[in-house]
C-alpha cells in the first residue's frame, strides 16, 4: 500500500506595517481609520508612560513588583479595539493597554500592583476578569465564559491573553481542548516574547512556531507580527467572526518582545543580551505607527511633545486617584471569601485574632494553649 499524507498544513504570519515602515495598504484595508489610528498612537504613548512611573513607584518603595508591558502595547489594544465592548477579555498581566481601551480605570491596575484587592473589582459591565497571576489559570476562565455565552445562546465571545511559557502549562491544554470539542467562541492570544522570566522560549517547544500548537486540537491557528497593530487586529477580527458566526476557537501567536525586565524583582541582563533587546527596540509598536502617521501627515513633533504633556497628565492623576484611596477597613479581609461566616471566623473578624496561630482572644499568645491549635 503507499504511504499516503494523513494531515498536511502550513501556518500563516500575518504582518500590514513592519519595523521598516513597509504598509501593505491592501491588507489594512477598512481595518482603522485615521481618527482611531491617532487615537491607539495616543493611548499607547500614555500606556508607555505609565510603565514608567509605575517603575519609579516601585523603586520608591510606592508599590509591589510591577510587570512593565513595554513594547508589547499593540497586541492587546488592537483585540481590545476590534471586539465588542460586550466580548469578555480575560488578560494575563501585560495587556495594560488593551483594558484601558476598554475602559478599565489605570488606578485600577495600580492598586492591584499596591497590594490592593479593590483593584481586581472590575466593573462588570467592562467584561474583563481580574489579571491573572497564576500562569495559564484564566485560559480555562476564558474557556468557561464562552461556554456559558453559548448556553445561553448569546453572541457573546471570549478573548484570553497569555505568554509563550504558559503553552507549556497543562491548564492551556485543558482550556484548548475543551474549547475545540465543545465548539466554543474563544479567542486565544499567545503573546509570545520570547521568555517566560530567564526561561528562553526555544527551549520550552521544539516547534517552529507556537501557533502550531493549536493544530493537535483541530483549532484554526495563524501567527502574527504582536507589534504590529494592523495585524493584529486582522487576526484577532477574522477569529473574533470565526468565534461568533462558527462558535469555534482560534489560536493566535502574536510574536512580540518585551523590552523590560518580567518584572520589577528581575534583572534581564542576567540572562539576555543586550544585542537582542536593541533588535526588538528597532521594532518597537510606537516607533512604527509614530513612522506611519508622520508618513500620512498625521503627526509632528509638537503634537508628540503636546501627547507627552497629556500622557504625564494622564498618569500622574491616576497615581493620586490610587494612593489617595481611603484605606480599607481591617476587616474587609473577611468579606469576598465566605457566602456566611461560621463562628470561629466570626470570632477571627471581631478580635483579628486566630487561635490556630497560637493566639487567643483576649489572652496573648505566650498563655496559649501547648500546641497552640485546635
Ligand atoms: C502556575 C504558576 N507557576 C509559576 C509562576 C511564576 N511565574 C510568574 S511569570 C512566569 C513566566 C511566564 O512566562 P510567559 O507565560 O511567557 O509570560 P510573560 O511573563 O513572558 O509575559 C512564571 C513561571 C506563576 N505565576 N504561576
Ligand atoms: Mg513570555
Amino acid at each position: 500500500m503507499p504511504i499516503k499524507t494523513a494531515f498536511k498544513t502550513e501556518i500563516e504570519h500575518v504582518s500590514i506595517l513592519d519595523e521598516h515602515g513597509q504598509f501593505d495598504a491592501k491588507l489594512a484595508e477598512g481595518l482603522i481609520p485615521d481618527d482611531d489610528l491617532l487615537a491607539l498612537y495616543r493611548h499607547m504613548t500614555v500606556c508607555r508612560h505609565l510603565d514608567e512611573v509605575a517603575f519609579k513607584l516601585q523603586r520608591s518603595g510606592r508599590m509591589g513588583t510591577y510587570p512593565q508591558n513595554m513594547g508589547q502595547e499593540a497586541t492587546s489594544l488592537a483585540a481590545a479595539y476590534v471586539l465588542e465592548k460586550t466580548d469578555w477579555l480575560v488578560p494575563c498581566y501585560r495587556e495594560n493597554a488593551g483594558l484601558f481601551w476598554r475602559g478599565v480605570p489605570m488606578e485600577y491596575v495600580l492598586l492591584h500592583w499596591m497590594g490592593d484587592e479593590r483593584g481586581n473589582a472590575i466593573p462588570r459591565e467592562l467584561f474583563c476578569t481580574p489579571l491573572a497571576i497564576p500562569i495559564g489559570t484564566q485560559m480555562l476562565h476564558a474557556a468557561g465564559l464562552a461556554w456559558a455565552a453559548k448556553y445561553r445562546g448569546e453572541k457573546q465571545i471570549a478573548c484570553t491573553f497569555f505568554g509563550d511559557g504558559a503553552t507549556s502549562e497543562g491548564d492551556f491544554h485543558e482550556a484548548m481542548n475543551f474549547a475545540a470539542n465543545l465548539d466554543l467562541p474563544v479567542v486565544f492570544l499567545c503573546q509570545n516574547n520570547f521568555w517566560a522570566i530567564s526561561v528562553p522560549g526555544k527551549i520550552q517547544c521544539s516547534a517552529p512556531t507556537l501557533a502550531q500548537r493549536g493544530l493537535a486540537y483541530g483549532m484554526h491557528c495563524v501567527q502574527c507580527d504582536g507589534n504590529d497593530l494592523f495585524a493584529v487586529a486582522k487576526v484577532v477580527k477574522e477569529a473574533a467572526a470565526r468565534a461568533r458566526e462558527q462558535s469555534r476557537p482560534t489560536f493566535i501567536e502574536a510574536v512580540t518582545y518585551r523590552l523590560g525586565d518580567h518584572t520589577t524583582a528581575d534583572d534581564a541582563r542576567r540572562y539576555r543580551d543586550q544585542a537582542e533587546v536593541d533588535l526588538w527596540k528597532a521594532r518597537d509598536p510606537l516607533i512604527r505607527l509614530r513612522g506611519l502617521l508622520k508618513e500620512k501627515k498625521l503627526w509632528n513633533d509638537s503634537k508628540e511633545a503636546e501627547l507627552l504633556e497629556f500622557a504625564e497628565r494622564e498618569v500622574a492623576g491616576a497615581v493620586q486617584r490610587a494612593e489617595g484611596i481611603e484605606a480599607p477597613a481591617t476587616t474587609e479581609v473577611f468579606d469576598h471569601t465566605f457566602a456566611t461566616l461560621d463562628p470561629q471566623i466570626l470570632k477571627q473578624r471581631e478580635t483579628r485574632r486566630t487561635s490556630s496561630l497560637g493566639q487567643q482572644s483576649g489572652r496573648s499568645a505566650s498563655h496559649a494553649p501547648a500546641g497552640g491549635s485546635h
